[in-house]
């Protein structure tokens, strides 16, 4: 069988190449009192084979470290891979990848969602339906971005009137941009976008991309925005991304962000960090993932509620997430893509992606200490906006 010829050809090449290195490496020549050299065996077994894993998110991820390491790259070029290594589907990746029905065993089964999903895991660009190539202009010290929806017009507006105006504040620059995507007409949604046309054309802040805007998606909109920042603000100082409903304290951020280290802002990313999760495994829940698609924990990561980071590290992340296969929960994602380049989030006390406690939330001096409280209502916003900004309320 080629197929069978295949991997043991690569097995011996591999083989062949982690042997000298290890040869190198490990066994050293020592002389010993007498003068003579002896060699020095290690006990342990010195490599590993490379087994595909039975979850196919994991299986691409393996493959798509093996194929984009220079070093391991070099030799696999000259030799035939096992088919779960050279499969890489259609050549257009936005192209629905009909592969994923014979590679996950339980596909016919899975939630329509998944299905979805796992056809276009592939496909990182869509058009661009409405830009605002000029938002960054003036170079904000912070960018605040939200996602948000079609039909969310009050809870962006409501951001607008309150934590999200744009302009100088507190004498800093701090600009705003919504991110949306699409809807496909199979969905049966109203069609909205003439109204959207008008916002953005209002308000300047409105990115839209042509993509079915769904929870899955989400990090869609995450590696679409990655791209965006690196070409069209890569010189914002810092990034708030949040969700539309959520009341952040641009004051108490951007004083937070002023007494900052130049050194702890490079490779700032903060928020309420989720430690040692790991996929759900019932198949009610929103975040439920199936062991056919993903296996193993969660790297640390921040609730996507909201988190704050540098501008820096927006740029590495569009970098690191080039070699982080798309997973369909956005914050995990942004975790994996963190993990990639060494780093995680920190957890900060003022970020409540969990919300608060209910007998807190009318208390005005609460919100004054907090950078995040999810989650508000447009009228909420609007009522609580005021306590920040009053200088003559006292909360020592
Ligand atoms: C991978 O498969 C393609 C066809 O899908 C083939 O043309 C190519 O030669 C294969 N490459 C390697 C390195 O085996
Ligand atoms: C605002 O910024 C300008 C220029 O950077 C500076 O001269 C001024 O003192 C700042 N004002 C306050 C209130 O910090
Ligand atoms: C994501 O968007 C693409 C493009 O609109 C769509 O084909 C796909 O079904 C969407 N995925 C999910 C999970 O909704
Ligand atoms: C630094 O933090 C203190 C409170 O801890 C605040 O009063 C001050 O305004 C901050 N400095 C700047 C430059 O924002
Ligand atoms: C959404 C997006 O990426 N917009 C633009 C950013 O800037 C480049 C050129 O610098 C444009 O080609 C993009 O369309």
């Amino acid at each position: 069988m080629p197929v069978g010829r295949r991997r043991v050809s690569l097995l011996c090449l591999l083989l062949n190449v982690l042997f000298c290195l290890l040869v190198a490496v490990t066994w050293n020549l020592r002389s010993d009192k007498s003068g003579r050299q002896k060699i020095l065996i290690p006990s342990q077994r010195f490599w590993r084979q490379l087994v595909p894993s039975k979850s196919f998110w994991n299986r691409e991820q393996q493959r798509l470290d093996l194929l984009s390491n220079p070093n391991v790259n070099s030799v696999l070029s000259a030799i035939e891979l096992p088919d779960w290594l050279n499969d890489t589907g259609p050549t257009d990746p936005c192209e629905p990848d009909y592969r994923v029905r014979r590679q996950i065993l339980d596909y016919n089964v899975l939630p329509g969602r998944f299905q979805d999903f796992l056809l276009h895991m592939r496909c990182r660009t869509y058009p661009v339906l409405i830009d605002q190539p000029r938002v960054c202009e003036d170079t904000p010290f912070l960018l605040l971005v939200i996602k948000s929806l079609m039909p969310h017009f009050d809870r962006r507006q409501a951001i607008r009137e309150t934590w999200g105006r744009a302009g100088v504040f507190a004498n800093q620059t701090v600009a705003t941009v919504f991110l949306l995507g699409s809807t496909l007409p199979s969905d049966h949604h109203p069609d909205l976008q003439g109204m959207l046309h008008h916002e953005g054309a209002l308000h300047k802040d409105i990115i839209q991309w042509d993509y079915r805007d769904s929870f899955f998606n989400l990090t869609v909109k995450e590696v679409l925005f990655l791209e965006w920042f690196s070409q069209n603000c890569s010189q914002a100082k810092f990034v708030f991304k949040g969700d539309d409903d959520v009341f952040v304290n641009t004051i108490r951020i951007l004083e937070f962000l002023g007494n900052l280290s130049e050194s702890r802002s490079k490779e700032l990313f903060i928020g309420d960090v989720i430690s040692n999760a790991g996929p759900h495994r019932n198949r009610k829940l929103k975040y439920f993932i199936p062991e056919s698609v993903f296996s193993g924990l969660y790297p640390p990561y921040a609730g996507g509620g909201g988190y704050l980071y540098s501008g820096d590290l927006a740029l590495r992340l569009h970098s690191a997430s080039q070699q982080v296969v798309l997973y369909p929960i956005d914050d995990v994602y942004t975790g994996m893509c963190l993990k990639k380049l060494g780093l995680g989030p920190e957890r900060h006390q003022g970020f409540r992606t969990f919300g608060i406690d209910p007998k807190y939330r009318d208390n005005p001096c609460v919100y004054r200490v907090l950078m995040l409280v999810h989650s508000l209502t447009p009228q909420e916003m609007l009522r609580i906006w005021p306590w920040i900004i009053h200088p003559e309320l006292d909360c020592q």
